[in-house]
């Protein structure tokens, strides 16, 4: 069996590492530093709380400097921080190394596969929810779905098998840059105006011409990108996102009001940067991509 190792033990990080542990599969934690290594040592393990009950999972954990070779690899960090995680490991990575990039947005996942072409990439786009109490205690929130995809090869791996015995909710898809740029067009059209409004999801809908005009944006850039039918139903699939989560904080705001930096270069940035790439004219996006900035700045966040 192969054994999966998991590169930062976050959120997600321990969502996926107790399921597949748990399924009585190998798991092998790679943890940022020797005060973290030290800290899980005396936290015994993970835990994850699931409908109200918690449940330990004693995985090894080791740091990056380990000398095993890796065969997979979940990278489990932000996207600001996946490409330097990767670099600390890439030495070990087996000839027939495969990675699963479980980041938000775009940007972050190119820059793995194009600086480790041996080793086969697959993005995820999850829309599960999970989110850490404290140390290596996570909580699971949202049922959800993971789709998996490798843009430069559409045969699906034989290990999503591990998957299944594993009840990590999974799809494989053909298009997984599709459902990326989707979730990163809804992402852009509302986590930035909700940090900005300070307010819930729901609480747009009193915003209906900003809302519009970032929905005309993002779906000129998707058609440019080869998505019209995405393009196609994204104002009304934003208004929808919004009715169904109206009551939630995005995940930007959460952020910005706990402190934490954003993955705002791998939403809006990358929706700027690939427009001004391809000469498309987003003036909304734009703007409202400098005034989150100067928000940030302002929290003293990076603004990247
Ligand atoms: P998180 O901040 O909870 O966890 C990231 C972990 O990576 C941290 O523990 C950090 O210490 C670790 N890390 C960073 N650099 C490392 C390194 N060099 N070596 C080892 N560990 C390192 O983040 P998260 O919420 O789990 O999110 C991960 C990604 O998944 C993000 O891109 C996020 O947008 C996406 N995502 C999260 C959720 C969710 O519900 N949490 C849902 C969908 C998508
Ligand atoms: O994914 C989201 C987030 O908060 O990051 C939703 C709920 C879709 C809002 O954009």
């Amino acid at each position: 069996m192969t054994t999966w190792h998991v590169l930062g033990a976050g959120s997600l990080g321990i969502l996926w590492a107790s399921r597949l542990a748990r399924a009585g599969l190998p798991v092998q934690l790679i943890l940022r530093n020797p005060d973290r290594l030290s800290d899980y040592r005396n936290a015994g393990g993970l835990r994850l709380t699931e409908n109200g009950q918690t449940h330990l999972y004693r995985i090894p954990a080791e740091l990056a400097q380990a000398d095993t070779p890796i065969r997979r690899l979940l990278v489990a960090c932000k996207a600001y921080d996946a490409e330097n995680a990767v670099a600390q490991v890439a030495s070990r990575f087996a000839a027939s190394c495969e990675t699963l990039l479980l980041q938000n947005g775009l940007g972050s996942q190119q820059a793995v596969a194009s600086r480790w072409p041996a080793a086969r990439c697959l993005f995820v786009s999850s829309t599960e929810g999970a989110y850490r109490q404290n140390g290596f205690h996570a909580t699971f929130a949202g049922q959800g779905q993971n789709w998996l995809g490798d843009p430069n090869d559409s045969t699906a791996p034989a290990w999503l098998e591990d998957l299944v015995s594993a009840s990590i909710p999974h799809r494989w898809t053909t298009d997984i840059l599709g459902r990326l740029w989707h979730k990163l067009a809804l992402n852009c059209a509302i986590n930035p105006l909700t940090v900005l409004h300070d307010c819930r999801n729901g609480e747009l809908r009193a915003h209906p011409q900003a809302l519009d005009a970032l929905c005309d944006e993002l779906a000129a850039l998707l058609v440019a990108n080869g998505y019209p039918e995405l393009a196609a139903g994204l104002a009304e699939d934003v208004r929808r996102v919004i009715e169904a989560t109206a009551a939630n904080y995005s995940s930007m705001y959460q952020d910005v009001h706990a402190g934490r930096r954003t993955e705002i270069t791998y939403l809006l940035g990358h929706a700027c940067s690939t427009a001004a790439l391809i000469g498309l004219k987003v003036p909304h996006l734009d703007g409202l991509h400098r005034r989150l900035q100067t928000l940030l700045d302002r929290r003293g966040l990076p603004r990247d």
